[in-house]
């Protein structure tokens, strides 16, 4: 039987097809910026003058969503033979509707339709920093140690809940107008069903709305984020529930109507089950746009400093997740500064340079950063003069040596981490990450881990088979690599170094961190 996985992600979406009996047959990628040049988002977003703000257009999507569906119809696989379809969105990014997601007309494109039921054109995203304000708001409310006992974080800046008290506060009206407000994935979700669909536990989870304890929207924090907030938030339903059938729109692309559609996720939560960790004791690493550390928690523990966030998780039990928002685009600008060949930088510094880079680190901030907070952009080093390598190292080790300080909080030990994403392949990091953690680094099949776990969760909730026996089947270790014990204190030392240059930036950006 075939299942479809999509990822919708911060530059692109992934399309996975997935033969439950013999693993991935077809594989597509949309690059917004390369594949619709027409929305001016090279990176996925729109250009700015605030770095802070971070948008995107919705619209975009839609017309991404065709195109890989496009694709894949003439890819060669017979898509009327899909028995299910779920999907990954970019976490916390919010989109704003004043009427209802329509059964859609087949004579014309989902933009074109959605155009007239957006009452915000443009949806906030994960990247986005600018409500300081509304956070500092809530936490004077409730106290983050409430925020971070009932919704699992404190008030954090991208998280969707501060963004829709930002826009309730700066646009009344159109707040007024917006009868649903959807995430990235529930609003994919919603388009294949051509009817508004339920939110999963697992990205609401990233709204500081959703009580963990009871797995319902919090009132009181609801009440006060903005005006009649509870009515225009979908249900919440466990991410394993079929939340419609396809609308009869998608049969223009072979897919068969009326088949299962199940509730979308976020793009960690998706991970976690794409990269077949489902036990506690292994950890995931996403190396993509963000970087993101995330794990199965043994026992619920928020982070005190506020940076880290306890999510359900897809399979009935909660996650950690500490995102870094410096991941992937800040390798291209290195990699672009030293004017050298991928090869290069995944690879072939490592020869040149030294475990520990004689004290070199580079704090990568060329975007507001979430892990720690520091909403000044700008790259701050400890040093003037360094090759082309020693530069790689000292962002690659600084990006290593920031996951396992603001992973710490979890205490827990991971004897095995699995690396996933596009940076996954290269070899000079996984070893920079076996030395730092001490931990067994390992690659397997496919490093498109979120539209893995989407297409396994459709499975699962069709077939009713097990993560565990998915994840056997089909996320085959590929590389193994272990720790240089020999490098532990170098880097238990460079730990407390980058702290402590951390601190100074922080202190020196005025910003402290958010208790
Ligand atoms: C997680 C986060 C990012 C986005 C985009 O909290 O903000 O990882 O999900 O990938």
């Amino acid at each position: 039987m075939l299942f479809l996985g999509i990822d919708s992600s911060t530059q692109g979406i992934k399309y996975l097809v997935v033969d439950s009996q013999k693993g991935v047959v077809a594989n597509i990628h949309i690059n917004f910026g390369e594949d619709l040049p027409e929305y001016a988002s090279p990176h996925g977003f729109l250009e700015n003058t605030n770095p802070l703000i971070k948008h995107s257009n919705p619209l975009m999507w839609l017309d991404a969503l065709e195109l890989g569906l496009q694709k894949l119809a003439v890819s060669g696989i017979d898509l009327s033979e899909i028995k299910g379809i779920s999907g990954s969105g970019q976490q916390h990014g919010s989109v704003y509707l004043k009427e209802k997601i329509p059964d859609w007309r087949k004579d014309k494109k989902l933009s074109e339709q959605a155009a007239d039921i957006l009452s915000r054109k443009t949806a906030p995203i994960w990247m986005d920093h600018s409500t300081s304000a509304e956070c500092q708001e809530l936490i004077t409310e409730f106290g983050a140690k409430m925020l971070r006992n009932t919704t699992g974080s404190s008030a954090i800046e991208r998280f969707t809940g501060p963004q829709i008290r930002k826009f309730a506060k700066i646009a009344p009206e159109k707040y007024a107008q917006t009868t649903k407000i959807h995430l990235v994935s529930s609003f994919l979700c919603s388009v294949l069903c051509g009817a508004d669909a339920p939110i999963d536990y697992a990205d609401a989870s990233g709204m500081n709305l959703f009580d963990l304890n009871t797995l319902t929207w919090n009132q009181k924090i609801a009440n006060f984020t903005a005006p009649n907030l509870l009515s225009k938030l979908p249900d919440v339903v466990p991410s394993n529930t079929i939340v419609g059938g396809l609308c009869s729109y998608f049969s223009k692309y072979h897919l068969t109507p009326g088949i299962p559609v199940i509730a979308w996720s976020g793009d960690n939560p998706n991970s976690l089950i794409g990269i077949g960790a489902c036990a506690p004791g292994t950890a995931g690493i996403s190396l993509g746009t963000s970087d993101t550390f995330f794990a199965p928690m043994a026992k619920f523990t928020t982070d005190p400093q506020g940076c880290g966030h306890v999510f359900a998780d897809c399979a009935s039990g909660f996650m950690s997740l500490i995102c870094f928002t410096n991941g992937s685009l800040a390798r291209e600008k290195i990699k672009n500064e030293c004017g050298c060949s991928w090869k290069y930088f995944d690879q072939d510094f490592a020869s040149e340079t030294i475990p520990g880079n004689n004290g070199k680190l580079l704090l990568p901030y060329f975007e507001a950063e979430n892990t720690p907070l520091v909403l000044i952009p700008g790259i701050r080093k400890n040093f003037i003069n360094a090759t082309n390598a020693e530069k790689i190292r000292a962002l690659l080790e600084t990006q290593a040596l920031s996951m396992c300080l603001h992973s710490a909080w979890q205490k827990q030990t991971f004897s095995h981490i699995r690396l996933t994403g596009g940076a996954s392949k290269s070899t000079g990091f996984q070893q920079i990450l076996a030395d730092v953690f001490q931990a067994q680094i390992e690659t397997i099949q496919s490093s498109d881990s979120a539209s893995l776990g989407a297409a396994f969760r459709a499975i699962n909730a069709v077939t009713q088979e097990s993560f565990s026996s998915l994840s056997h089947k089909f996320c085959k270790i590929i590389s193994t690599t272990a720790p240089i014990l020999s490098n532990a204190p170098l880097y238990n030392q460079k730990r407390t170094q980058l702290s402590t240059m951390e601190k100074e930036n922080i202190h020196s950006n005025k910003k402290g961190i958010k208790q």
